[in-house]
């Protein structure tokens, strides 16, 4: 069996996930939103979190940002502020569902002002990729309907494509726009983007430039994502990710809490093609909201998370692997797999950090700063940032 230690160390240490900006602020059901102590009251402080989990981990170097969660005055100020921080501002997230207006959806909206009014909030987006240098646009819509002849199916998917183009048009040359897509919620009973294959077709017709990007809990369950993974990967489509568990429907949990041997074999579909570094173009982020757990130890036990599924990834005998199933030997490519699966990468990982000069346990470096403590007292009065905010 060949060492693959020194090429997984060597990944794992230029592996970087982008964090996002709301996991920093309340969260909750539509039943609740508990709030906590400390949490940030403005897109600074949120970033000042983040910051936080990229000491301990060192591979959370990029946050994305929610428009208009994160509206503020001086974008170009916002960025220079996370560079302060040793991080910088990733993809910026667009949001065309809480507005009234959006009730019946908002780029297949049947009213062109609605539509209107949705492109030019994705087109400012886009304005504002420009100010903080973000390279991805990312769309997610919430646009369905509830009941069959509420609209028409196709209609909604011709507006949908002539509003994509629009944006599409304004992108500059080293910006991208990526569509994410979402079975259902909060449409129950179509959705306009709902599965990988839509998201292909019209990123297909738009160009080069558009991406699909799979959020691991939009799927229905059951669902093969390590396939999707490896089918747009060979159509160069694949731009992206939101992490994230779901037991059920799109729970936004941490990655790898719900099912770590999917997340494992999404991991090995991408090392095989040696896409996990920045230079892949891939964007790789975290979407979940952290509910009723601490909000910075749920990102740095998420970035871990990720990185112990990569390490294990990384340590699939490849050569081996390739062997037994040109053989057709079924059962030994099986055990392959299952061997660097089974392997404890924890002590590789101590290494990997060791090497950058980080403590081994990220959890307990970060609950022994005293940042917590610090933030509790510190950020009294204001207006917490949350959902929606
Ligand atoms: C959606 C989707 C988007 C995220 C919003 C908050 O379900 O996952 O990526 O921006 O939630
Ligand atoms: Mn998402």
């Amino acid at each position: 069996m060949s060492d693959r230690t020194p090429y997984a160390k060597q990944v794992l240490a230029g592996q970087s996930i982008e964090m996002p900006s709301w996991a920093f602020g309340n969260s909750g059901t539509r039943f609740k939103v508990f709030a906590q102590q400390g949490v940030p009251r403005d897109p600074y402080e949120k970033l000042a979190d983040a910051a936080q989990v990229h000491k301990y981990t060192g591979a959370a170097g990029s946050v994305a940002l929610h428009i208009p969660w994160d509206k503020t005055a001086d974008y170009a100020d916002l960025a220079r502020h996370a560079a302060d921080l040793d991080v910088r501002i990733g993809t910026i997230n667009s949001n065309t569902f809480q507005d009234d207006d959006y009730m019946l959806g908002s780029v297949c909206h049947p009213d062109a002002k609605v539509r209107r009014k949705a492109v030019d909030h994705l087109l400012e987006c886009v304005d504002i990729m420009d100010a903080t240098g973000s390279s991805d646009l990312k769309l997610w819509f919430a646009d369905g309907t509830n009941y069959p002849g509420q609209d028409s199916i196709a209609g909604r998917q011709d507006r949908l494509a002539e509003c994509l183009a629009e944006v599409y048009a304004r992108l500059g040359d080293d910006q991208r726009l990526l569509l994410e897509y979402k079975l259902f919620e909060p449409s129950f009973y179509t959705t306009d983007v709902p599965d990988w294959g839509t998201a292909y077709a019209h990123c297909l017709k738009l160009g080069p430039k558009a991406q699909v990007v799979i959020d691991t809990g939009h799927h229905a369950p059951g669902v093969n994502i390590e396939f999707i993974v490896a089918f747009l990967l060979r159509e160069g489509k694949l731009g992206g990710f939101d992490f994230n568990s779901r037991f059920y429907a799109d729970d936004d949990l941490m990655v790898g809490a719900a099912d770590p041997f999917q997340l494992f074999r999404i991991l090995h579909e991408l090392t095989l093609r040696e896409v996990l570094l920045p230079a892949s173009g891939i964007a790789y982020m975290l979407d979940q909201c952290h509910n009723i757990e601490p909000k910075i130890p749920g990102q740095i036990r998420s970035i871990m998370n990720v990185q112990e599924a990569t390490a294990k990834a990384l340590l699939v005998d490849r050569e081996a692997l390739a062997a037994a199933q040109s053989a057709g030997d079924v059962l030994g490519a099986n055990a392959v797999l299952m061997d660097a699966y089974n392997t404890d990468v924890r002590p590789l990982l101590a290494e990997v950090r060791a090497a950058k000069g980080l403590d081994a346990d990220p959890m307990a470096a970060y609950a022994a700063s005293g940042y917590a403590e610090e933030i509790k007292a510190a950020r009294v009065g204001g207006a917490q940032a949350g959902w929606g905010a």
